[in-house]
């Protein structure tokens, strides 16, 4: 049922060249959500940039995810064909990062208040889907935007067969240079190096970026992001696995909306169920995967 935003005090739809967004002016906050893949493109506390990154380059096109802020990756994170065998085994072919990302999702739930606004957008099976992926479910991306940005993607298997799949929420994060940017969180972690014939690897320390880097690490929990001038917090829910990329120079030529020096100013912390950490979900099951970011400034 669609939500109607004729009361509503601080939110409107927006159009944002092909898609509409939901553009959100709070007191405390300003953020912009496509209801094109249920995708934050930009959250800014008062007084703060975006806490997400957006490229400068991006395009608003229906059916193409849009280069930044948090795409929902589902019903599989990456190629199909890097899946476990009981996710590729579900269907023959389909797009990276899986589908729901260029669904358009339906604003389900609103409220508002002095603190902050919660809102759910939800993705149900169609046609469409059904074609690509011949299960019944009910996708909900819970918003509570506030003080932090915390972002709930719950799954639930409505079908009377029981279905398995991998996701992500791939958060795109700003920097002033990654090459002054570190990751801290997963000492000691296991890690899968995608660049490096899928080995598995082990983290020693901080996380720091000396080139291209598409890792798969083998835990969630709380990690933090310290740039030149922030600590971002990121705190996970329901998640056992952690994508960090960057492109560096060679990937960014082959990314779309993408500028070439792009990869010194951005890094993706990604929320994930995959590989080992990937779910199956009886019918009826249900599973929540989901991620709150606090931010404060570096000390000086
Ligand atoms: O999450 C990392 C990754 O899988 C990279 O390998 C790269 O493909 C990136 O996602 C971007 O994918 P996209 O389809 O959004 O261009």
């Amino acid at each position: 049922m669609k939500y109607s935003l004729s009361r509503s005090a601080f939110c409107r739809t927006i159009q944002l060249g092909e898609l509409e967004a939901l553009h959100i002016q709070h007191p405390r906050f300003s953020a912009d959500i496509l209801l094109q893949g249920a995708q934050i493109i930009r959250f800014a506390p008062v007084g703060t940039d975006n806490w997400l990154w957006l490229s400068e380059d991006a395009s608003y096109r229906k059916n193409a995810s849009v280069r930044g802020g948090i795409p929902i990756c589902w019903p599989w994170f990456g190629q199909l064909a890097c899946n476990p065998q009981h996710i590729r085994s579900q269907i023959t072919t389909g797009p990276a990062h899986g589908f729901a990302r260029s669904q358009e999702w339906t604003l389900t739930q609103l409220s508002e208040s002095a603190h902050g606004i919660n809102l759910v957008l939800t993705l149900e099976n169609t046609e469409q889907t059904h074609a690509l992926w011949p299960f019944r479910f009910r996708l909900e991306a819970h918003f509570s935007l506030g003080k932090r940005l915390e972002l709930q993607l719950k799954t639930v298997n409505l079908d009377n067969q029981t279905f398995s799949i991998s996701q992500a929420l791939h958060s795109y994060f700003p920097t002033q240079d990654i090459r002054l940017t570190q990751i801290e969180g997963f000492n000691h972690t296991g890690y899968i190096d995608t660049l490096d014939h899928w080995q598995e690897k082990q983290q020693n320390g901080s996380i720091r970026f000396t080139g291209e880097t598409d890792r798969i690490y083998l835990t969630g929990g709380c990690q933090r992001i310290r740039t030149p001038d922030s600590v971002c917090e990121i705190q996970t829910l329901g998640s056992n696995s952690t994508v960090v990329w960057n492109p560096w120079i060679r990937k960014s030529r082959q990314l779309t909306d993408f500028a070439a020096d792009a990869w010194t100013r951005m890094l993706c912390i990604e929320t994930a169920n995959a590989l080992h950490d990937s779910l199956t979900l009886a019918p009826g099951e249900e599973h929540i995967m989901g991620l709150s970011l606090s931010r404060n400034h570096a000390p000086d």
